[in-house]
C-alpha cells in the first residue's frame, strides 16, 4: 500500500488508472453507493499502489514464481550451544546494552488465533501452563523481569507491538483492560501493518469484500520493517536512543523476550554487521513446519538466510550428514535481533534493499516510506468476495484467492554479516499454533513443565519435582520469568509439589 496521499486523486483519475491496468470492474457498483461509502471506496483505491497490480498479477497470481534461492545452498554456520565461545563477554555486552537503554522489545502480533479456532488476536489466547495467564502477559512478565534485572530505575525497556488492521482496536483494549500487565502505559507502541489487495486466483481480479470496499489481507510480518517507520515507531526509538530491537512472534510463551547474550553477540561478535542476526533451534525432523537458515550463494557472495519450509527442496530437507543427523538442521524459531539503523536504510529513499554495510556502532538512520526491497511470497486462500454479477456476498468453499504477503527474514541477505546463534529448543520454542497435535496447548504445556523441572534439577531441587516411572514429571509446572529468568535465580527456594499438582513457582 502506498503512504496516504496529500491531495486524493479524483473519480475521473482512478477510473483511468483502473481502466489502463484492467481493473475497472472495482467500481461496478459505484452508482449505487452513498456518499460515505464512495469516500471510502476512493480512499482505500488512492492508497494501493496501482501502478504495481500487473506486475503482482503476472508474478505471483497468474505466475508462480520458483522459490529465489537461486546460488548454492549450504547450511549456515552458527555460535553452538555449548561453545566454543566466550558466552560470558558477549552476556556482559548485551546487558551493558540494555542498561543504558538501548535496547527495545518488538513483537509481530498481526495474526488471528483462527488456526486455534479463536476470532480474538492471538496475544489474548491462553498459554500459562497453570495460570492461563495469556500470551501477551507471558511476553510482558519477561520485560517487566530483565528491567528488574539489568536496569537502573530510570531506564525502561520500550515495547512496540505490530498489530494488523483487523485486530488492533481489540489488542489495545485487551492491554487497557489488563492496565497494561503492569507495564507503563507510555512504554508500550501498538501500530497496526500494511495490507495488500487480495487477487481473484483464476483471472489476477481485484476482489471486492463489500460493494464499496476491496478485500486486503495484511502484508505479512515483511511488513513490520515499513510499518516500524512509517508508524512513527522507528523515529520514537531514535529519540529514546534506542539501537537494537529484539524481534520475537506473539505465539511462544517461553520466548526469551530480552536476551542479553543473543544481543551482545549480534552487537559485537567479529563476524556479526550488527544489522539482523537469527536464532535457530536443531529442527525436530526432515518435516517440522520451520524455515531453514541456510548460506545461499549470490551475485556477491553468499548471505544468509531463511528457507521456508515450504519452498526447501525435498532432497535437501531429507538430506544427512556424516554423523547421519539432518544436514540443514538450523530450524528458524524466528527470533531475531535488528538493529534500527538497518531498518532506516531499508526505509531510505530507494528501499532497494541495498542496506550493506556494518551497524554495529548502533544509532538511528534516515526514515523514509518507500520500497523495503522485501519479495513478495503468494499463498492461495479462501477469501469471501461480491459476485459481480448478482452483487451477493459468496463465502467460498475452496481456495479463490491469491493473498500476497512479505516475511522479515528475506532481510537477512541485505545484511552485510549475518549470525545465527543455536539455543535449546526445549529452553525457549514451545509456540502455540494448532489446536491439537503439534505445536499446541498441550505440547507448550509440556515444554513449559519440563522446562521448570529442568531448572529445578540445576538449582539443587530437583527433589521437589515428583516424576512418573518414565521419568516425566508428574504435575503441571509454570515458572513465570519474574520468578526466575535463569535457573540460579531458583537457588535456596523451598518448593513443594504433590504428584498430579499445578504449581506456579
Ligand atoms: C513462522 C515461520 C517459520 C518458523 C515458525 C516458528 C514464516 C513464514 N514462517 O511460521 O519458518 O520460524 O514461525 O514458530 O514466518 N504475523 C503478523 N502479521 C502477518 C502475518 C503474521 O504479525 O501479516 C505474525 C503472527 O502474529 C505471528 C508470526 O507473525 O506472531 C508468525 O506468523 P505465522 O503464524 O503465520 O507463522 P508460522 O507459524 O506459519
Amino acid at each position: 500500500m502506498r503512504e496516504p496521499h496529500a491531495t486524493m486523486p479524483s473519480l475521473d483519475q482512478l477510473r483511468q488508472q483502473l481502466t489502463a491496468i484492467g481493473q475497472e470492474h472495482v467500481l461496478a457498483f459505484w452508482p449505487t453507493l452513498n456518499q460515505a461509502h464512495k469516500g471510502a471506496l476512493l480512499a482505500q483505491l488512492a492508497s494501493i499502489d496501482l501502478a504495481q497490480v500487473p506486475a503482482w498479477v503476472s508474478t505471483y497470481v497468474l505466475g508462480k514464481p520458483a522459490p529465489s534461492a537461486a546460488g548454492a545452498i549450504e547450511p549456515a554456520a552458527c555460535y553452538a550451544l555449548t561453545g566454543p565461545w566466550d558466552r560470558a563477554k558477549y552476556k556482559a555486552v548485551g546487558t551493558h546494552l540494555i542498561q543504558r537503554g538501548k535496547v527495545a522489545a518488538f513483537t509481530v502480533a498481526g495474526g488471528q488465533g483462527t488456526r486455534l479456532g479463536s476470532d480474538a488476536p492471538k496475544g489474548c489466547y491462553p498459554a500459562g501452563a497453570v495460570s492461563n495467564r495469556p500470551l501477551f502477559a507471558c511476553l510482558a512478565d519477561w520485560i517487566i523481569a530483565a528491567q528488574r534485572r539489568y536496569c537502573p530505575p530510570e531506564v525502561t525497556i520500550p515495547w512496540y507491538i505490530m498489530t494488523s488492521p483487523i485486530n488492533h482496536e481489540p489488542t489495545v483494549r485487551f492491554f487497557r483492560e489488563h492496565t497494561f500487565f503492569g507495564l507503563r502505559e507510555g512504554d508500550i507502541m501498538f501500530f497496526p501493518q500494511g495490507v495488500l489487495p487480495s487477487f481473484d486466483l483464476a483471472t489476477g481480479k481485484l476482489l471486492l469484500d463489500q460493494p464499496h470496499q476491496l478485500a486486503v489481507n495484511p502484508d505479512g510480518h515483511g511488513g513490520s520493517l515499513k510499518a516500524l517507520a512509517s508508524s512513527g515507531a522507528l523515529a520514537d526509538m531514535h529519540r529514546r536512543g534506542v539501537e537494537q530491537l529484539s524481534y520475537t512472534q506473539i505465539d511462544n510463551p517461553l520466548v526469551r523476550v530480552i536476551d542479553p547474550t543473543f544481543i551482545g553477540l549480534h552487537a559485537a561478535a567479529p563476524d556479526s554487521s550488527g544489522q539482523m542476526s537469527s536464532k535457530m533451534v536443531p529442527k525436530a525432523g526432515p518435516d517440522e513446519k520451520v524455515g531453514v537458515l541456510c548460506r545461499v550463494g549470490g551475485p556477491h557472495g553468499p548471505t544468509t538466510q531463511v528457507i521456508e519450509y515450504s519452498d526447501m527442496p525435498a532432497a535437501l530437507s531429507q538430506a544427512r550428514d556424516g554423523q547421519g543427523g539432518l544436514r540443514f538442521n538450523a530450524g528458524s524459531i524466528a527470533i531475531h535481533v535488528i538493529s534500527t539503523k538497518f531498518i532506516g536504510t531499508l526505509a531510505g529513499p530507494q528501499g532497494s534493499g541495498a542496506a550493506r554495510g556494518s551497524d554495529a556502532g548502533g544509532g538511528g538512520g534516515a526514515v523514509g516510506s518507500a520500497g523495503f526491497g522485501l519479495p513478495l511470497h503468494r499463498a492461495e486462500k479462501k477469501v469471501p468476495y461480491v459476485d459481480l454479477a448478482t452483487g451477493k456476498r459468496v463465502e467460498p468453499d475452496k481456495a479463490n484467492a491469491v493473498k500476497l504477503e512479505m516475511f522479515v527474514f528475506d532481510a537477512l541477505p541485505l545484511c552485510e554479516r549475518s549470525i545465527v546463534l543455536e539455543t535449546d529448543r526445549l529452553e525457549e520454542f514451545a509456540p502455540i499454533k494448532n489446536a491439537s497435535g503439534a505445536d499446541s496447548p498441550q505440547t507448550c504445556r509440556q515444554i513449559q513443565t519440563q522446562r521448570a523441572a529442568r531448572w529445578l534439577v540445576t538449582a539443587g531441587l530437583g527433589a521437589a519435582v515428583p516424576r512418573d516411572p518414565a521419568g516425566e514429571p508428574a504435575c503441571t509446572l509454570e515458572l513465570p520469568p519474574t520468578t526466575a529468568l535463569e535457573p540460579d535465580d531458583l537457588r535456596g527456594r523451598t518448593v513443594t509439589i504433590v504428584p498430579g499438582g499445578r504449581v506456579v513457582l
